[in-house]
C-alpha cells in the first residue's frame, strides 16, 4: 500500500538523516521568487569571470527548466564542521589557511554517492517515483531552494543558516516527480547583527545579502585564474584557499555539529606551512590533493596564492622561497612573486598582520 503523501514525506526525510544529512526539508518545484537578486547580480558583474553562472539563468531560477518532471524538491545540508580543523585557528607565522570546506576529500563524490542512495529508496519505496541528483554543480540556486525548503535563512553573509548548525555545512538534494506537502520557510534571524560584513577583509559586501565575488578571498583563491587584483593583495592575508571569515564571526556558527564523514575524511593539513606549499611540484601537488577540493585551484593557482600568503606573512625567512618564482615562465607566477618580493623586503612592519 502507498504511504499517504505527508507520511511518505516524513519517511523519506528520516532515511535522509539516517544517512548522515542533519538536514532535510521539501520546497514544491517551482520557480524562486528571489531569483530577481539573481538577475541584478548579474548585471552588476558581480559573478566576475565566473561564466558558467551567467549560463542556464532559466534552470536556476526555475528548478522544472532542468528537470521537467519535477513536482518538489528535498533539500539538504551536509555538515563538514570539524572541531579540530587548525585552520580554523589563529593563524600564525609562516602557515598558510585553507577554509574549512575544502580540507577534506572533495564533496561532490561523497554527497553524490549518498544522493544516489536516496534517490534509489524513493524509487524503491514509492513505485514510479523518480528522482533526479544535484550537488553544487547543477544550474539550481540550492540556497534559494534550501531556503524554501524551510532548512535555514539566507544571512546578510549570503550563506543558508541553520538556527541549529550555522552555516558550515554544503547543500545538495533531489528533485522528484511527485507532489510532496512542502516545509515552511524559515523567517530571517540576522536581526540587527552586521558582524559578518563588518569582517570581511575585502569589504566585498556592497550590500547586505550581496556579495561582489570579484572581490571574495574564495572567489580569488579558487575560482579566478590570472593575477590577483593589486589592490586586494594586502587583504587576503594568509589564505590560500577559499576564506571562512564571514563565517567565524557569525554567532549562529556556535552551534556547528561535526561532520559524520569523520576523522578519516580530514585528509588535508588545514593550515599548512607556506615553505612546503611552495616546494610542491606540479606532480606532487596533483598526488597530494588528488581527490579534495584544492585540484581545483591547479598547481599554477595554489602557488600564486601561496606566493602572496608568503608576501603577507612578513615572514623574511620565506624569500629565498619566494624569489626562486621570480623567473618562472608562467608571467602570473613570476609577476606574484616579485610583488610578494617586494613587500616582504620592503618594510615588513609596514605589512598588516595575517588575518
Ligand atoms: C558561485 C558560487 C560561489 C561564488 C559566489 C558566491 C555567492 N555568494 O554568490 C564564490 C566563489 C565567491 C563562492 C564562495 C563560497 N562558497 Co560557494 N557557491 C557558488 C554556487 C556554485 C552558486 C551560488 C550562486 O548562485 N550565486 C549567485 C548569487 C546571486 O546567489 P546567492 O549567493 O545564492 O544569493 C542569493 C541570496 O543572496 C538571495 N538574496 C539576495 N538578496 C536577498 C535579500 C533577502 C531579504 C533574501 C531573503 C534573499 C536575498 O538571492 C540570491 C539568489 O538570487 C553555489 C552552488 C549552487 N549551485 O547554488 C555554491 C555555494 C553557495 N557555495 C558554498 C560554499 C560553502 C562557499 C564558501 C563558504 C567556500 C569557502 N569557504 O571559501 C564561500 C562563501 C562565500 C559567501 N559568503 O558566499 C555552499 C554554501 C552552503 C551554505 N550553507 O550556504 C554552496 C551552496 C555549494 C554547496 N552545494 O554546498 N561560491
Ligand atoms: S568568504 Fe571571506 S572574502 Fe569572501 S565574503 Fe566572506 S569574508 Fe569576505
Ligand atoms: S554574522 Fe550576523 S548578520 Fe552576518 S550572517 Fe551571521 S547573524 Fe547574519
Amino acid at each position: 500500500m502507498l504511504l499517504p503523501p505527508e507520511s511518505f514525506a516524513r519517511a523519506l526525510k528520516q532515511e535522509a538523516r539516517s544517512l548522515g544529512f542533519p538536514l532535510a526539508g521539501i520546497a514544491p518545484a517551482a520557480p524562486v521568487p528571489e531569483a530577481s537578486h539573481y538577475q541584478a547580480w548579474l548585471k552588476a558583474g558581480y559573478h566576475g569571470t565566473m561564466q558558467y553562472m551567467e549560463r542556464n539563468r532559466e534552470s536556476r531560477m526555475d528548478i522544472t527548466r532542468w528537470d521537467p518532471a519535477a513536482r518538489s524538491v528535498l533539500m539538504l545540508g551536509w555538515s563538514y564542521f570539524r572541531p579540530g580543523a587548525e585552520g580554523a585557528k589563529e593563524p600564525c607565522g609562516a602557515r598558510g589557511r585553507v577554509a574549512r570546506y575544502a580540507s577534506g576529500r572533495d564533496y561532490h563524490a561523497l554527497l553524490g554517492d549518498k544522493l544516489e542512495a536516496l534517490r534509489a529508496w524513493v524509487e524503491e519505496t514509492r513505485p514510479g517515483a523518480k528522482g533526479k541528483i544535484f550537488v553544487d554543480t547543477s544550474p539550481v540556486l540550492e540556497r534559494l531552494y534550501a531556503r524554501r525548503a524551510g532548512i535555514g535563512w539566507i544571512g546578510k553573509n549570503t550563506m543558508l543558516i541553520s538556527p541549529r548548525l550555522g552555516s558550515y555545512f554544503f547543500l545538495c538534494g533531489v528533485s522528484l516527480n511527485i507532489d510532496l506537502p512542502g516545509d515552511a520557510p524559515m523567517p530571517d534571524h540576522c536581526g540587527s547583527c552586521d558582524r559578518c560584513l563588518k569582517a570581511c577583509p575585502t569589504q566585498a559586501f556592497p550590500k547586505p545579502h550581496t556579495l561582489d565575488a570579484t572581490k571574495c578571498i574564495s572567489y580569488l583563491t579558487i575560482e579566478h585564474r590570472g593575477p590577483i587584483a593589486e589592490s586586494l593583495r594586502s587583504q587576503t592575508g594568509n589564505w590560500i584557499f577559499g576564506c571562512d571569515v564571514c563565517q567565524e564571526v557569525c554567532p549562529w556558527n556556535r552551534f556547528a555539529q561535526e561532520s559524520a564523514g569523520g576523522a578519516e575524511e580530514d585528509v588535508l593539513e588545514a593550515a599548512p606551512e607556506l615553505k612546503k606549499a611552495l616546494e610542491l611540484s606540479p606532480e606532487e601537488f596533483k598526488v597530494r590533493h588528488r581527490r579534495t577540493s584544492v585540484e581545483r585551484a591547479k598547481w599554477a593557482g595554489w602557488i600564486r596564492n601561496a606566493l602572496l600568503a608568503a608576501g603577507n606573512s612578513k615572514d623574511p625567512a620565506l624569500l629565498p622561497q619566494i624569489q626562486k618564482f621570480q623567473n618562472h615562465p608562467d608571467p602570473v607566477i613570476r609577476e606574484q612573486a616579485s610583488w610578494s618580493a617586494a613587500r616582504l623586503q620592503e618594510s615588513p612592519s609596514r605589512a598588516p598582520a595575517n588575518l
